[in-house]
């Protein structure tokens, strides 16, 4: 189908980690190669957890990255481009306000420093736009050490017990705890979870938007979109499961 045959009122809008790529890898050159076939038939956008660097690396550090993708959306479409416009940005600080902010960052730091994990690195309380990410293994640590963290984290349930202290501890702050990739917890305003990037979408008229996500559950980062009516809500589980599933929908 040529470009200009392509339906452009209907997205597919893709979660990052687990779902295009390995968790904090770089996409493989045939899921790339799929994109560029599957943009010819339908508009095809990101929205990712992480910030927008994170996502780029991702991505391949392309310099046309953003005009690969009709809509990119990073920390959750709190930072929102449409092509290589940035079309929204929000601000976690003026938003919540330091005071709640401190209090949060030392409970966690305090929370964080009472754990023995099979190893820490640095970096435990990573400050992004719109969203506070707290990894208690640290983000500095090796791939290595992140696998051996997100195994440990599978049996002992590190993350699961950090999000219901948290929760305890901030029962009005408005705030969301969620568990976005395979070392860290995200931590931002109610409402600022991935639906946020759907208003952008409807505003242009978009009326088909189907959502690819790996963390669909409750408790996980794509569950909110997932379940929202605004989309048409697929489960993966792999890179090559979200090309499997396309390839069903489209070139079948
Ligand atoms: O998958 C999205 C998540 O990616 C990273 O998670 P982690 O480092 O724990 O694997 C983080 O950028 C996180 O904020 C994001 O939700």
């Amino acid at each position: 189908m040529a470009a200009s045959q392509r339906d452009t009122s209907t997205i597919c809008l893709f979660d990052v980690d687990g779902t295009l790529t390995p968790n904090r890898q770089r996409i493989k050159p045939d899921v790339e190669s799929f994109l560029v076939e599957l943009r010819k038939k339908v508009l095809v956008g990101l929205v990712g957890g992480s910030d927008f660097v994170k996502i780029a690396e991702q991505m391949g550090n392309h310099e046309d990255l953003l005009d690969r993708f009709d809509y990119l959306f990073a920390e959750n479409g709190l930072v929102a481009y449409k092509g290589s416009t940035q079309i929204g940005q929000q601000n976690l600080k003026k938003y919540v306000g330091d005071e709640v902010l401190q209090k949060l960052i030392n409970f966690a730091l305090g929370y964080m420093s009472r754990l023995v994990l099979p190893c820490k690195r640095g970096t435990f309380v990573e400050f992004r736009s719109s969203m506070i990410n707290l990894c208690p293994v640290g983000r500095s640590c090796s791939q290595e050490e992140r696998d051996e963290f997100g195994k440990y984290d599978e049996e002992h349930k590190v993350r699961e017990k950090f999000v219901e202290a948290l929760r305890a501890e901030f029962p009005n702050a408005g705030l969301v705890f969620a568990i976005g990739g395979q070392i860290s917890i995200d931590v931002f305003p109610v409402g600022w979870d991935k639906r946020f990037c759907l208003p952008f979408l409807q505003k242009d008229d978009i009326k088909t938007i189907h959502f690819f996500g790996d963390k669909t559950a409750k408790g996980g980062n794509d569950h909110e979109i997932f379940e929202d009516p605004r989309t048409i809500g697929h489960t993966v589980v792999s890179p090559d499961d979200t090309v499997q599933q396309l390839k069903q929908i489209y070139f079948s």
